[in-house]
């Protein structure tokens, strides 16, 4: 069985999440997203509308999505490769290059971003 993992805040779910995270499970079996916490976010500078509960629910929720887990800092990625078995890594290329450490424990794909969607831009847009 091939898991995959990603991370991200996931605030405001629109579009551009599901297409990553459907592409993500096109690629293997089994998908594991982390959730940035609350405080997590903080540190990110990412001030999302809903919190770590919500995002966790909403996320859970979608059909492409196996588990999902607490992303509480930037060094637990490599804990959870080895904890989880995981495979791949998979985020979006606006983090290119950014992860590519974790290509000694297991392989890593940038998948194109979905262009003119964010949460800001909805925030901006309608609140
Ligand atoms: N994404 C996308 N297209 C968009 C918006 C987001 O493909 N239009 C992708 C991002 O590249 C990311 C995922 O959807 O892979 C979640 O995006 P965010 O919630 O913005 O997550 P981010 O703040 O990038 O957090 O440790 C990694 C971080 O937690 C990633």
């Amino acid at each position: 069985m091939k898991k995959i993992i990603t991370y991200g805040t996931f605030d405001l779910l629109h579009p551009g999440h599901i297409n990553l995270l459907r592409r993500a499970k096109e690629i293997g079996d089994f998908l594991i997203v982390g959730v940035s916490t609350d405080d997590f976010n903080h540190k990110k500078n990412k001030d999302a509308y809903h919190p770590f509960d919500s995002r966790k629910v909403i996320v859970e929720a979608i059909k492409y999505v196996d588990k999902v887990i607490p992303e509480t800092n930037w060094n637990q990625k490599v804990d959870d490769i080895i904890k989880y078995d995981i495979d791949l890594f998979v985020i979006g290329d606006d983090w290119k290059g950014k992860f590519n450490f974790l290509e000694r424990y297991c392989d890593v794909i940038y998948l194109p971003r979905t262009d003119g969607i964010s949460s800001s831009k909805i925030k901006k847009d309608r609140f």
